[in-house]
């Protein structure tokens, strides 16, 4: 008798608005269409955070020791997939929380304690999940608008969300099994809008495409043209592959053009060394075609000469295994240092480029020296490269 007569029970008296029973009518609040919603979800986000922990353990230590250099394309493969997966999200996320947020006013509110810890960890799901997103495309678009905060929030709120998802997932597991297990005769219906529920799940799953394949672009040549949402063109900038910081925005112009510039090998080493220019032209070279891939997601191929980080270390006395630290002479800033371990030093590839697609190193990709090598992620292929410093 608690809460069955309306008239009666003071708690019914509260059942108004979005807390009356028959508040919400529309079929597209259906259980089923949240199971496909959260299913595709479910897979969009374990791949995103999949893809995620990759380029933090290749740019990160500890784990970037044991980033390999091959295959080369690698890195761009599992950042292709995290921006587009991540984006793929977004509708999906706007779509599952539009069928679902009646539940909000489910009455009522908490059934027990199970229920309370699976309602409660719905405040992480939700709000990791629209600051992954949202940061995520903000990044894409502005670049890095907070610094190095972005990464750092990025990653821990994707633990938290992930950690909720669980918890999520293993809560409505029976509900969704059940409810896809029902005919799936009325998803055909018609509702009051007169869209059906197959109707809305194409329109979500077009826009999601739409959106992924207009920003996908940005790595995928073939896309190119469709590359509408894409922040940059991979094939516009000098020497027809784009900049992230010009030599005036880093304020190196006058270190670079400088004629007094030496490249400097120390550390372990038991020859130090300070290479000119005309050292490194005169030492043998090396040409790679390589891809350079920020992790915001455009990606280019660039025909690369330039001398093997394997062949500066032969001749400074220094095994072929060692990390190596490398320091850009741009002062401060996150992206003036990087590392490379032993498997990057010993692959040939891993140049100090003199020059990009057949032409000296413009002085906004790098001039005199920048590092570049096969699967390494953008911002790990410091340009103005000064010094090594053999760990
Ligand atoms: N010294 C220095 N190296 C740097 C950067 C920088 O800002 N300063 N940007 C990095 C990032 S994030 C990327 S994606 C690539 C971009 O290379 P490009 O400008 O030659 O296209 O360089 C990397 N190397
Ligand atoms: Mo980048």
């Amino acid at each position: 008798m608690r809460h069955t007569s309306r008239k009666h029970s003071p708690v019914a008296s509260l059942r108004r608005g979005p807390l009356a029973p028959d508040a919400f009518k529309s079929k597209l609040h259906s259980q089923r269409l949240a199971s496909i919603l959260g299913i595709s979800l479910g897979v969009t986000f374990s791949i995103c955070f999949i893809t995620g922990l990759l380029s933090d353990a290749a740019q990160n230590a500890p784990l970037w020791s044991w980033w390999p250099a091959r295959p080369a394309g690698l890195y761009r493969i599992t950042q292709g997939l995290h921006i587009a997966t991540g984006i793929a999200s977004i509708p999906l996320l706007l779509a599952k929380l539009w069928t679902v947020y009646p539940r909000l006013w489910a009455w009522p509110p908490v059934e027990g304690v199970l229920h309370a810890v699976e309602r409660i960890t719905l405040i992480p799901l939700v709000a990791g999940s629209i600051f992954l997103l949202f940061s995520g495309v903000w990044n894409i678009a502005l670049w890095y608008p907070w610094g190095f905060f972005f990464p750092t929030a990025h990653y821990w709120t994707s633990w938290i969300t992930i950690g909720a998802l669980v918890v999520h997932i293993g809560a409505k597991a029976t509900i969704a099994r059940r409810a896809l297990g029902r005919s799936s005769d009325h998803l055909l219906q018609p509702i009051d809008s007169g869209l059906t529920r197959r109707g809305f799940l194409g329109a979500v799953t077009a826009s999601a495409a739409l959106l992924t394949l207009t920003t996908a672009g940005q790595t995928w040549r073939a896309l190119n043209p469709l590359g509408l949402l894409a922040p940059l063109r991979p094939d516009q900038g000098p020497q027809g592959f784009p900049v992230f910081r010009s030599a005036q925005a880093a304020g190196v112009t006058k270190k670079a053009r400088d004629a007094g510039y030496r490249l400097r090998v120390e550390g372990a080493v038991s020859t130090p060394l300070a290479l000119s220019l005309e050292d490194l032209r005169a030492l043998p070279q090396r040409q790679a075609t390589l891809p350079i891939t920020c992790v915001n997601g455009w990606s280019a191929d660039v025909r690369w000469k330039g001398v093997s980080v394997a062949e500066v270390l032969r001749r400074a006395g220094a095994p072929a295994d060692v990390e190596i630290t490398v320091e850009s002479f741009e002062a401060g800033g996150a992206f003036s240092s990087s590392h490379i371990n032993g498997a990057q030093a010993q692959d040939p590839d891993t140049l100090l480029a003199l020059e990009a697609n057949g032409d000296p190193l413009h002085i906004d990709h790098g001039f005199p020296v920048r590092l570049i090598g096969p699967n390494r992620p953008g911002v790990t292929n410091t340009k103005w490269v000064e010094k090594l410093v053999v760990q």
